[in-house]
């Protein structure tokens, strides 16, 4: 009986030792059948009972030479298996088949496209690119801006805050990204700040809680309304025609002084009047001013020296008078039957 089982356990190695699993399956069939949780050498082992004393070691030792060998060329085999099948599976793949279509994304064809041609505009005279975080703190986006702690624009009503936060805003307008250079750099400055804005307002046709903004700013010595009013007049002809005709209106920001809104001549009727102006032959486009001194004593900037103007228009705005576009929320939504309609506006 003991001799029996010493012969099964010696059939087995050899057994094990002249196996040549070729392939994934083969090389699992054999790790279930000598090395799985269930495989062919632990039943022997609980054979070592029916084993007399004096062959109990030698009978455990076969048995162990067994697993072993078992072992030995799983490791052995493992490998090569591995990369026969992976070249196999390379061998499926057929080179020649046209890859898969790609969509590619492109600009939003009217915010994008728009607010890039107003900053194409504006760096042919010398104004730079300015661009800083969306996420801002209250002085640069507020107190910076002689926004006093009482305006209603800092309710939580008006400004989104982060969190837990009466510091941590999303900014409301890109004047933030201007606080931010003056603080940093010294006159002359001149530069545009295109990007999105927040603002705390019920979604509606006419109003988002998102918007594109440009703002710009000019410091230097002896900068003076009548060279705002000139580069806005260069602007309008650039932006809307070589007949766009501009009027200053008298307004109100906290950040500058004098204020003042533009309009520009109506860009549909030319002025005789329409849908598009309101039959008033006029479209409002922007705001603008001489920047505050107390903005540029803020910021770190002699006041007593320099002077400055600046100018913020919004984006969806324009655009949706350009294109008699009538809910400001088409710009968000992604719809490509939208989009499409505007791909080869300009
Ligand atoms: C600094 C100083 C002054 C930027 C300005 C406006 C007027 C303005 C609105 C237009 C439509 C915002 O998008 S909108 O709702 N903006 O009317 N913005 S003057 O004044 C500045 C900016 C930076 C340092």
């Amino acid at each position: 009986m003991s001799i029996e089982l010493i012969d099964r356990v010696k059939h087995l190695i050899e057994e094990i030792k002249n196996s040549k699993p070729g392939t994934r399956e083969e090389l699992e069939a054999f790790r279930l059948r000598f090395l799985g949780a269930k495989n062919e050498l632990k039943p022997l082992m609980g054979e070592i009972r029916n084993i007399p004393d004096e062959l109990k070691k030698q009978f455990g030792q076969f048995v162990n030479e067994a697993k072993l060998a078992a072992e030995a060329v799983f490791e052995a085999v493992k490998e090569k298996v591995e990369q026969a099948a992976d070249e196999a599976a390379i061998q499926q793949i057929d080179l020649t088949a046209p890859g898969e279509p790609m969509p590619l994304g492109s600009r939003h064809p009217i915010a994008t496209t728009h607010m890039n041609r107003i900053v194409e505009i504006f760096s042919r005279i010398g104004f730079t690119v300015a661009e800083e975080r969306e996420i801002e703190d209250d002085w640069h986006n507020f107190t910076a801006m002689n926004t006093p702690e009482d305006h209603p624009a800092r309710d939580m009503q008006d400004t989104y805050y982060l969190k837990n936060s009466t510091e941590m805003l999303l900014r409301t307008h890109t004047s933030s990204v201007q606080a931010r250079v003056m603080t940093a750099q010294k006159p002359p400055i001149r530069i545009i700040a295109p990007g999105r804005v927040y603002r705390n307002e019920t979604i509606s046709a006419r109003s988002h809680c998102q918007f594109h903004q440009v703002e710009g700013l000019y410091i230097d010595e002896g900068v003076s309304f009548a060279d705002l009013k000139q580069t806005l007049l260069y602007f309008a002809k650039e932006m809307y025609g070589v007949n766009s005709r501009i009027r200053l209106r008298p307004s109100f920001f906290p950040f500058t002084e004098p204020s003042a809104e533009m309009d520009v001549s109506c860009f549909l009727c030319g002025g005789s009047g329409c849908r598009i102006c309101k039959y008033t032959g006029w479209v409002e486009i922007l705001g603008c001013g001489m920047v505050d001194p107390q903005v540029l004593e803020n910021c770190g900037i002699d006041s007593s020296r320099y002077s400055g103007y600046a100018f913020g228009m919004g984006i969806e705005r324009q655009a949706m008078l350009l294109h008699q576009i009538t809910d400001i929320r088409l710009f968000f939504e992604n719809d490509v039957r939208f989009l499409n309609q505007f791909r080869a506006a300009f």
